[in-house]
């Protein structure tokens, strides 16, 4: 009887210990990864994230927020690699940034996939959604929620681009995910990889005469500055953002804590991209006021940028995975509208 007593209170001391071990392993500071900074929505919704953690965990878990992909260089696409292997902590980080590690990631890139905001939402909420963050997680990194950056247009300082002959010759600075080189060779533009603190300059010299980004990172980053005087909203495709934390900072977190962090980047999800959402018309106008021209495509010539392109599925499809293709084309097919 004594002895069982004996163990009981052992095994309790030792419980008390083990979760006092576990306490003490919590950093001071964890780094949170971004790309953009305060002054666009994507480094806003980092900062909620942030906000709101320190505040329902009363100040016990601080984040501090890198961001211009310092933590890596500039290099965007470096950004997965490090936080997997534990050189970053979290990061609020783009779909197409971390494709080249999470093949799976390469849907959202998918040129004219996702027509519209309803579209975006029935991929990342439903099915689709599920099968992506599981990908992310097998792959090191433990997926929280979604953001958003945006539907990304096309600017160039050449000319009014509506069909896709217009893009002939055009060197363009896209992204460094190879599906990018392939949708703008299909279009028979001339696509340069460079990363985001190198696209600025390279547009401000001339070095490339366009670029593709969402509204808000044309209007706060001042692109038509650099004589990016026409805009043509094609809508070909959108990057999430996703939440996120090395699996090996994860497994560190009391079940409680992976609660917190995970609803708190769930509500700085939301919240990031209904202010996003709901800034868009009045980034226009602002962009239209500053002298950029504007071109809105009519379906017919969305549709033949969309049948220019058509050999990107052809040959990524079987990258990203067949199913997971399937599954989010119905989901959009099927979605509320
Ligand atoms: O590099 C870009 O264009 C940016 C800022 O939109 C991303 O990080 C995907």
């Amino acid at each position: 009887m004594l002895k069982r007593r004996t163990l009981m209170v052992a095994a309790a001391a030792a419980t008390l210990l083990f979760s006092a071990a576990s306490q003490a392993q919590y950093k001071d500071e964890y780094t949170v990864s971004t790309v953009l900074p305060s002054a666009f929505p994507w480094g806003q919704a980092a900062d909620k994230w942030v906000e709101l953690v320190k505040e329902r965990s009363d100040g016990r878990i601080n984040m501090k927020i890198y961001s211009n992909s310092q933590l890596v260089a500039g290099d965007q696409t470096k950004e997965f690699s490090a936080m997997r292997s534990g050189l970053i902590d979290m990061a609020v980080g783009s779909t197409i940034n971390w494709s080249p590690q999470v093949p799976e990631l390469n849907l959202f890139s998918l040129p004219f996939l996702m027509p519209d905001y309803a579209a975006i939402d029935a991929i990342t909420q439903g099915e689709a959604g599920e099968a992506v963050f599981e990908a992310i997680k097998k792959r090191g990194v433990t997926p929280l929620a979604w953001g958003e950056n945006g539907f990304r247009e096309l600017s160039n300082s050449k000319l009014v681009i509506d069909e896709p002959s217009d893009l002939d010759g055009l060197k363009i600075r896209v992204v460094g995910s190879p599906l990018f080189q392939d949708t703008f060779s299909a279009l028979g533009a001339n696509p340069t990889q460079m990363s985001w603190a190198d696209a600025k300059p390279a547009l401000t010299t001339g070095a490339v005469d366009g670029q593709e980004n969402p509204l808000s990172v044309f209007d706060v980053a001042r692109i038509d500055q650099v004589g990016q005087e026409y805009l043509t909203r094609w809508h070909y495709m959108a990057d999430p953002l996703v939440f996120a934390v090395s699996n090996r900072v994860w497994a560190q977190f009391s079940p409680e804590d992976q609660k917190l962090l995970k609803q708190a980047a769930i509500d700085a999800g939301q919240w990031e991209i209904e202010k996003s959402r709901g800034e868009v018309d009045d980034i226009l106008a602002a962009i239209k006021e500053r002298g950029v021209q504007v071109t809105e495509l009519t379906p017919e010539q969305r549709q033949a940028f969309k049948d220019a392109t058509e050999s990107v599925y052809e040959k990524w499809t079987s990258r990203i995975g067949e199913d997971l293709v399937q599954q989010a084309q119905e989901a959009v097919a099927n979605r509320n509208q």
